[in-house]
């Protein structure tokens, strides 16, 4: 088989790619490990940046979310038993984000993948990148008992933090910068209203706490858990006490519970792979980095690693600019160590990292100076919003 790009993975990053690729008459192929229910039962992002959702209507995908995801103006930090909102909108000129999950983002991208032919391949094994550095790509996998060979001009490495892209670049060959944190999320699903219209994202003595949502009938709620923890240590009783426990008085009164109809726990660490690019493979999203998702910023990242490596290749195939293919790793590290550090530095003040009480004082006091100062407000929200895309020229 031939095309122009392999697209290894179909998370948000390989199925925006190969949307974006095909409507500009670029052939690609979409090579995925696991079934299409297994990709849509994952439940993850939920906040999308303006970036995200012009790239997204720019894919012809957007029509859904425009109709059923809500556009947030602000959100609140909770400290000391207070509730600071930080109005997005009127910090950064107008600006504002999407409460749309990235389950459905990704249904509307697999339904238009479906409609419009390009091949797609799911619960692929054995899936191998060759000869990168040569002018002759290759990706072989076995589907259905059969092995096939897509030949390429270039390979999208899309598949993730445990993919097997980056696995297959030498180690001298790569550089890798890491922070695991101490603790984890725990997160739950329930067919219940939102606490709160807007996100609360709480900083307690007891440990983080983020009321979320994905609907007006479906509350998406999050408690800092123990990395030693296990889902069945948390009945639903135990989760809801805790939520209520780190909430500021008034939001605590007016939680409605129900029973979770998801329940588990994300491990949250920094990660960067430098470069991103390795002759003719490209390293997008999750494969390349992580951020803790305390800044809702990993599905947001893999939209802007996407915007670069769509219109790279978009501008080598329709007027030839071979030059800026190896552009792709320094336009799109500049973003993503702003939004590594945006995200560890939300981490940081919000989380319980020890039992020392200094600490928790010095987090109480860089709210409160942040939430009172018109400069501290400003850089969370434009940061929050999402920081502009780099032109590609
Ligand atoms: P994905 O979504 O991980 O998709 C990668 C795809 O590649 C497939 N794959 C392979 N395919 C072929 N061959 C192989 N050898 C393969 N190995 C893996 C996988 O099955 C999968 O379908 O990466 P992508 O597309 O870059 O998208 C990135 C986003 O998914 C990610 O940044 C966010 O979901 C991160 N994230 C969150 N981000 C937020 O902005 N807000 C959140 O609340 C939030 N919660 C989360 C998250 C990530 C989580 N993970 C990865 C554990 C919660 C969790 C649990
Ligand atoms: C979510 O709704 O899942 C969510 C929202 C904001 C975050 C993280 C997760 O920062």
């Amino acid at each position: 088989m031939k095309t122009q790009v392999a697209i290894i993975g179909a998370g948000p990053s390989g199925l925006l790619l190969g949307r974006l690729l095909e409507l500009q008459g670029i052939a690609n192929i979409v090579i995925e490990a696991k079934s299409p229910d297994y990709v849509l039962s994952r439940i993850r992002a939920g906040v999308l940046e303006q970036g995200t959702q012009t790239l997204l209507r720019e894919a012809k995908v957007g029509e859904r979310m425009d109709r059923e995801g809500h556009v947030h103006d602000g959100f609140a930090l909770s400290f000391l038993g207070r509730l600071e909102r930080i109005d997005l909108h009127a910090l950064t000129g107008g600006k504002t984000v999407m409460v749309y999950g990235q389950t459905e983002v990704t249904k509307d991208l697999m339904d238009a993948r479906a409609q419009s032919g390009s091949l797609s391949f799911y619960s692929a094994d054995d899936v191998a990148l060759h000869d990168f550095h040569s002018d002759h790509p290759s990706v072989s996998f076995t589907s259905n008992g059969q092995k096939h060979i897509v030949e390429c001009d270039y390979i999208a490495g899309c598949d993730g933090f445990h993919g097997v892209s980056r696995k297959s670049v030498p180690p001298e060959s790569i550089r890798l910068f890491e922070r695991v944190y101490p603790f984890g999320w725990l997160g739950i699903l329930s067919r219940t209203p939102p606490v709160s219209h807007e996100l609360i994202y709480a900083n307690h003595e007891r440990g983080f706490a983020l009321c979320s949502m994905r609907s007006s009938m479906l509350s998406r709620y999050y408690v800092q858990c123990s990395l030693d923890d296990k889902v069945d240590d948390w009945s639903d009783q135990r989760f809801w006490d805790e939520l209520r426990t780190r909430l500021p008085e008034d939001a605590a009164a007016s939680l409605i519970t129900g029973p979770s109809i998801e329940k588990s726990i994300a491990p949250l660490r920094s990660f960067v792979a430098e470069p991103m690019q390795f002759g003719r493979m490209f390293l997008v999203g999750d494969a390349a980095h992580i951020v803790p998702p305390t800044g809702a910023k990993g599905l947001n990242l893999a939209a802007s690693d996407v915007y670069t490596l769509y219109n790279i290749l978009r501008l080598r195939y329709q007027q030839n600019r071979l030059d800026l293919v190896a552009k792709y790793s320094e336009i799109c590290l500049r973003r993503i160590w702003k939004a590594e550090r945006f995200s560890w530095w939300m981490t940081s003040i919000l989380h319980k990292f020890s039992d020392d009480p200094f600490n928790q004082r010095i987090q109480e006091a860089e709210l409160d100076y942040y939430t009172s100062s018109l400069a501290g407000k400003t850089t969370i929200a434009e940061n929050y919003v999402g920081l502009p895309y780099e032109a590609v020229e």
